[in-house]
């Protein structure tokens, strides 16, 4: 036997694996062996499916050598690396990004003309993989894409929901949440792994025993399921490289019960089975605001138990020296989903690996660190000590541990001061004890970032105050990023063709070239060139929502765009008064029009299923969409256009499109916004707060170039101070107060005065983002747009200066960052 492994590791060595040859005759015979022998089917009898699938099939043969020998590298060399923790991957489709990473886009494309197949039919077979509610999952999309393309190694590691994100459908204008099936025909892009399963344990009890003199605790589990990993290619940009996203599929331990099948029980038989492969079955479809629910937490551990396990135990070589794992490793939390790892690693190295407590603990401390990605405090997730200690009683042991030595040394510091304490300890008391995941992360990462310059300053002042005094240093910003590849390369060739012509193809990799293109703003030909390629996207968009929505765009219109999830710090609501007030003010007459600048608003956005007031917004946006867009009186000049299912593949299409990028959340709630970086690189302006990383966009693109408006955060802060009073901003702007009468009047729901009063009253009563007190400001500053708009040569002008002067918010520079600030990870190896 051992003969033959020789002969079989000979055997390796002698024939590496190999790509096919980057010609299109190799291209196509791949393709066909792929529609043969992987599908099965002939290309006379091929269908659409088929061929999709042969074609990815391919694309993977050439970047498989490379994705090999990049682990292998990684076995080999064992330097730092980033294991990126993130419950939530929103990925987008692979088949364009892998095409450009591996260089193969032309060769591809002539393969399959000279098989009689068009490329772009291909494309458009892929179901997106939508494994992530928006910001949040987008951004470890972004991260891991940019990761590969600095050659930095890194494993993503994540869950594979069955059901990603739900397809969202319209009826009567209101919010319908469809499955989103998106494995119905596989994915052609991910290698399953049952063989290297991991088991991974909750709930039982835990012990104390005697390991040989020594009293230990010790964790014994209820039951457990299997984490079955699937690994996807995360490849460079031509460069290369390939990294590693590996997600986890939950699987029972023994599938059914036989004997109770054969006595003829069936549910019983399969019951274990479907309770634990629930663990993966769907994605959460919550954005910003956790779901205390139980199952929520056991797709926490089950994921960041089997990646730390998968670390571990097979990553590292065997005899590894534990004390110095950070060395070799750097856990990133995405968020607090993760945050759970903490105790489990703990868990490990102290239970499992018999360290003592302090050793594991300044090891723990080092391979963590922990982003933030909120403001609202209703989204910093805490689990009860209930459930938690039911899930998995050894962690809230060690929780608790963690705790008390942590207010033993802010006791030292800080002196008996049991205000500080009781707000400073991870267990909280109210309304229930609770673990407050966030502290958990603050207390045991290196570090412990915000996602743009406001957003940090806001989580050490206002946020987290305590834990910046008593760990100093320990605060940090990331301005987050967006890879050029996918959102300005793949998304505007148009764009791109016109960027490289003027600088060179370097650009894509190195964003901040594009500041040359400030220049070539004053050359009025390019200019032209310009305004040539937006609208030349705007008619790809139109084709689009024709075809899968049956819109038509108007010509001539400014594209008006506010795409994102659905959530009334947003502030859709301010929006759609701005359409409604340019609506009353024509037909009350008071303006004709035809001094309309035409316009149309567009709007994306996904409200969580249990969200009833954003279904509502949903509801009252399409309501005023059908109500204007059928009105004669308006001369066809003002649009409200909602394509339904907003996602990564249409976030494509209209960014390239639009002109106006709004973004409008009230001054200290959005902790950066990436939607915003990805508008200004494509040459949209902005309307915006002084909120996220639109700050920083304006401090970049300067004033000029920027529509700022509302309140600055510490007037929001000093306007709750005096007592805000929404209704008497209604009182006090007539425009207001006709927009809301009109829906309150019922012209939006067929005279039905209570359909939309939800709205009405929570504006005039409550509004806790305060949409009336920026109402006036919004307002005036669209009225500045449209004048603006109308000079369209100095629009342009602005628009280039937006792309040349926003290279700083590629993902590239925020990976530098963390690299920098955080990691401390070799750039490459
Ligand atoms: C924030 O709301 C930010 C992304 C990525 C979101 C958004 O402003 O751009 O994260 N936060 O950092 C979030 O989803 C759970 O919190």
């Amino acid at each position: 036997a051992s003969e033959s492994a020789t002969r079989a590791t000979h055997a390796l060595a002698l024939a590496p694996v190999t790509a096919p040859a980057s010609t299109v005759d190799g291209f196509v015979r791949e393709f066909l062996q792929n529609l043969n022998f992987n599908r099965g089917v002939a290309l006379s009898t091929s269908s659409a499916t088929d061929r999709y699938f042969a074609l990815a099939y391919t694309v993977r043969d050439y970047l498989m050598a490379r994705w090999l020998e990049d682990l292998r590298r990684q076995r080999e060399v064992q330097a730092k690396g980033v294991a990126y923790l993130s419950a939530e991957y929103l990925l987008g489709r692979q088949l364009d990004n892998n095409l450009l990473a591996s260089g193969l886009t032309d060769i591809a494309s002539e393969a399959l003309a000279s098989c009689g197949i068009d490329l772009d039919d291909l494309r458009q077979q892929e179901v997106e993989p939508g494994l992530g509610n928006g910001g949040l999952g987008r951004l470890a999309a972004c991260f891991i894409d940019s990761l590969a393309t600095l050659g930095v190694p890194n494993t993503g590691y994540g869950i594979r929901y069955e059901y990603g994100i739900f397809r969202q459908t319209f009826e009567d204008g209101q919010q319908v949440e469809q499955p989103d099936s998106w494995l119905a025909y596989g994915s052609p892009w991910e290698f399953p792994h049952p063989e290297a399963a991991q088991t991974i344990s909750f709930g039982g009890h835990t012990e104390t025993y005697d390991d040989g003199g020594v009293q230990r605790s010790r964790w014994v589990p209820g039951w457990n399921v299997q984490a079955v990993p699937y690994n996807y290619m995360v490849p460079g940009y031509q460069n290369g490289r390939v990294n590693t996203l590996r997600l986890w599929s939950a699987k029972a331990t023994n599938s059914f019960d036989l004997r109770v099948f054969n006595s003829g029980d069936y549910e019983e038989a399969v019951r274990a089975q479907t309770f634990a492969e629930n663990i993966s079955k769907v994605l959460y479809p919550e954005d910003s605001t956790p779901q205390g629910k139980e199952l929520r937490l056991q797709q926490q551990y089950f994921f960041v138990a089997a990646s730390i396990k998968d670390f571990l135990d097979v990553t590292l070589p065997k005899d590894f020296d534990l004390t110095k794992l950070p060395d070799r490793i750097i856990f990133q939390l995405n968020d607090t989903h993760p945050v759970i790892a903490v105790p489990e690693l703990m868990r490990v190295l102290v239970d499992e690996k018999k360290m003592e407590w302090e050793d594991a603990w300044a090891i723990t401390q080092k391979c963590f660190a922990y982003t933030c990605h909120t403001l609202l405090p209703e989204a910093l997730e805490v689990w009860s000590v209930d459930l938690l200690g039911h899930l998995l009683p050894r962690h809230l042991e060690i929780i608790y541990r963690i705790n008390d030595d942590f207010l033993d040394a802010v006791r030292e510091r800080f002196g008996d001061d049991e205000m500080r304490i009781r707000d400073m300890s991870i267990i909280g008391e109210h309304p229930v004890r609770s673990v407050r995941m966030a502290y958990l992360a603050t207390v045991a990462g290196a570090k412990v970032n915000g996602v743009a310059e406001l957003h940090s300053q806001l989580l050490r002042e206002k946020v987290l105050p305590d834990f910046d005094e008593f760990f100093p240093g320990k605060f940090t910003n990331v301005t987050n990023g967006v890879t050029p590849r996918r959102f300005v390369r793949l998304a505007n060739p148009e764009l791109s063709a016109l960027i490289t012509d003027a600088l060179g193809s370097g650009w894509v990799t190195d964003l901040e070239r594009l500041r040359e293109l400030e220049t070539h703003a004053e050359d009025p030909e390019f200019r032209a060139r310009f305004a040539e390629v937006k609208a030349a996207n705007k008619r790809r968009l139109s084709a689009v929502l024709r075809e899968r929505d049956g819109f038509e765009v108007s010509d001539g219109h400014m594209l008006d765009v506010m795409v994102k999830r659905l959530h009334e710090y947003k502030r859709q609501m301010l929006k759609i008064l701005h359409v409604v007030t340019q609506y009353e003010s024509v037909i009350s007459g008071r303006v004709v029009a035809a001094d309309l600048q035409p316009r149309t608003a567009i709007f994306g956005a996904k409200a969580a299923p249990g969200y009833a007031m954003a279904k509502n917004i949903i509801h009252l946006i399409n309501a005023v969409g059908s109500v204007v867009n059928a009105d004669t009186r308006l001369e066809g000049r003002l649009k409200v256009l909602f394509p339904p299912n907003y996602n990564v593949t249409l976030a494509e299409r209209v960014i390239p499109a639009a002109d106006l990028s709004e973004q409008i959340s009230l001054a200290g709630k959005e902790a950066s916004g990436t939607g915003n970086m990805k508008f200004a690189l494509n040459g949209a302006l902005t309307i915006g707060t002084d909120d996220g990383a639109n700050v920083e966009i304006r401090e970049l693109v300067g004033d000029e170039n920027f529509f700022l408006f509302g309140m600055s955060e510490p007037e929001v802060e000093a306007l709750w101070a005096r007592g805000y009073k929404p209704a008497e901003f209604y009182q006090a702007d007539d425009n207001l107060r006709r927009a809301l009468d009109l829906i309150a009047s019922g012209a939006f729901s067929r005279g039905d005065r209570s359909t939309f009063e939800p709205i009405v009253s929570n504006l005039l009563y409550d509004d806790r983002f305060m949409v009336l007190a920026d109402y006036s400001s919004y307002i005036a500053e669209q009225v500045k747009v449209d004048a603006a708009y109308a000079d369209q040569d100095a629009w342009n002008r602005s628009a280039i200066l937006n792309v040349a002067r926003t290279g700083f918010f590629s993902s590239d520079r925020s990976m530098r960052d963390y690299i920098d600030r955080i990691w401390h990870t070799p750039p490459s190896f």
